[in-house]
């Protein structure tokens, strides 16, 4: 049987928390999950060990402070390859990635190595954003496409699941990225080592509860950042092509 584990990064997320883990449990009933929190101050920690000493299905990964989305998610990787996870998903705590549409990114069709929760295929669909959350996320992903030339249309997407053995081969202790770009910087990684990608449609409904922590830094950093790869993407390419008309 494939063992899964869901990581739930929270910061502030004591209303939500409890929700989204009643739904994932009644969703998924086998699959473990860890609540990866960052010392929240709205007592969130203190809800997970109440909750993981009730089920054992539930797990909380205590970290001393907050320290990114990214880093959460780090760790929660390690966690679970050292248990012997066979999957590990990321998922938000705010009911943004609704648990009913877990089974059908668990079950992407073909030998995946990730398999994304994808807004932006047919199929995929946002609630409640608005126009100017759209095009931020709509925009975003066409420049990462142009930019990396990656045939992925929701790169960007926090609900997606990686096969342990890839994540073993990719050497994530090295990212460095948080927020949407942590996001594009995994499926890049996966990509660049010959893995296979698929989008399985799930609708989005953005959070009701608790405080978004999106900010002008988190787009600035994958904005930069995508820019800086593709430039070197681009950069080798052409090293290599002159190299070969030598
Ligand atoms: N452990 C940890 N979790 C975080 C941190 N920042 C965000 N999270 C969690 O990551 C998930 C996504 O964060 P959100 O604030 O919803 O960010 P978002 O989904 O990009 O933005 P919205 O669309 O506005 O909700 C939530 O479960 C947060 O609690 C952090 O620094 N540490
Ligand atoms: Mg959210």
């Amino acid at each position: 049987m494939t063992r899964t584990l869901v990581i739930i990064p929270t910061y502030n997320e004591r209303e939500s928390l409890p929700v989204q883990v009643a739904a994932v449990r009644a969703a998924a009933p086998d699959v473990d999950i860890l609540v990866a929190d960052d010392n929240s101050p709205d007592g969130t920690g203190l809800w997970a060990d109440e909750c993981a000493a009730a089920d054992e299905h539930v797990h909380v990964l205590h970290r001393p402070g907050k320290a990114g989305l990214g880093a959460a998610y780090l760790a929660g990787f390690a966690w679970g390859l050292e248990r012997g996870y066979d999957v590990l998903v990321e998922m938000d705590a705010d009911g943004s990635h609704r648990a009913v549409d877990l089974p059908s990114v668990l079950g992407a069709p073909g030998a995946w190595d990730l398999a994304i929760g994808s807004r932006w295929v047919p199929g995929g669909s946002v609630v409640n954003w608005p126009t100017h959350r759209r095009l931020l996320s709509t925009g975003a992903n066409t420049y990462v496409r142009l930019m990396l030339g990656l045939g992925v249309h929701d790169a960007t997407a926090g609900f997606r699941a990686y096969r342990a053995d890839t994540l073993r081969e990719l050497d994530f202790s090295a990212v460095e990225s948080q927020g949407y770009c942590f996001q594009i910087d995994m499926a890049w990684r996966v990509v660049k080592a010959g893995g296979v990608v698929v989008e399985v449609p799930i609708t989005f409904v953005e959070r009701e509860q608790g405080q978004s922590k999106m900010s002008g830094a988190i787009i600035r950093e994958a904005l930069i950042k995508t820019t800086a790869w593709g430039m070197k993407e681009r950069a080798t390419q052409v090293r290599r092509a002159l190299s070969r008309e030598k």
